[in-house]
């Protein structure tokens, strides 16, 4: 799939304020794959697709879930969690597209996991900190980043803030994300 294709599927997809942070997403992978040395391409596919399942019917991703035997914990989460995943195999299955890179990194972009390559980890960065969000501690996260340039560490303290703020409402933490946390608290050095 070439750039242009990939910009017309997500607009054609999704709501405007959506496929904005979208484009937001792709423009902050980008600048990451100059840092890191990653593809762009595959930085700019990743960004603008990660949330392409993000308004999809509930039902219909529980369907999928099971149809195309993902992980069947998936179905104890709702929206959320699924996104990623069911994204994923919609995209290989609607648009033929098959590279692995990617579709892992839309895949994991909510949750992370272990063990991730430099297309995951820029993207699931690159969807926290895109220019647009402010959460607290964000600042600090573009600083190691843009600044200190620790991919790694970027992801352990991300995940961290995630958990925290997950368990401060009581949510379910999925299982990929606590082995992103204990995998990146080794590997951030
Ligand atoms: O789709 P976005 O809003 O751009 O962001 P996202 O896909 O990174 O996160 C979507 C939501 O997923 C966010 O509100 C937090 C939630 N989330 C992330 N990890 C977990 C989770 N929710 C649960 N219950 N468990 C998790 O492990
Ligand atoms: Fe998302
Ligand atoms: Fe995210
Ligand atoms: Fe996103």
């Amino acid at each position: 799939m070439k750039r242009k294709e990939a910009l017309k599927v997500a607009e054609e997809k999704l709501p405007k304020k959506r496929f904005k942070h979208c484009e937001r997403v792709a423009e902050t992978a980008l600048k990451m794959a100059e840092i890191f040395k990653a593809d762009p391409d595959k930085c700019y596919l990743a960004g603008i697709l990660h949330d392409y399942s993000k308004y999809d019917e509930l039902g219909k991703m529980y369907q999928t879930v099971t149809n195309e035997q993902l992980d069947p914990e998936l179905l104890e989460y709702k929206t959320e969690v699924l996104h990623g995943p069911i994204a994923a195999v919609k995209i290989k299955n609607k648009f033929n597209y098959t590279d692995s890179e990617v579709l892992k990194a839309i895949a994991h972009h909510t949750s992370g996991a272990k063990e991730m390559g430099i297309i995951e980890k820029i993207i699931f960065t690159a969807d926290y900190i895109e220019p647009k969000r402010t959460q607290p501690g964000v600042d600090e996260i573009r600083d190691i980043v843009f600044t200190e340039k620790k991919l790694d560490l970027a992801v352990y303290t991300i995940t961290k803030a995630n958990v925290r703020h997950l368990l401060n409402k009581d949510q379910t933490i999925y299982h990929k994300t606590i082995e992103c946390l204990n995998y990146y608290n080794m590997a951030k050095g």
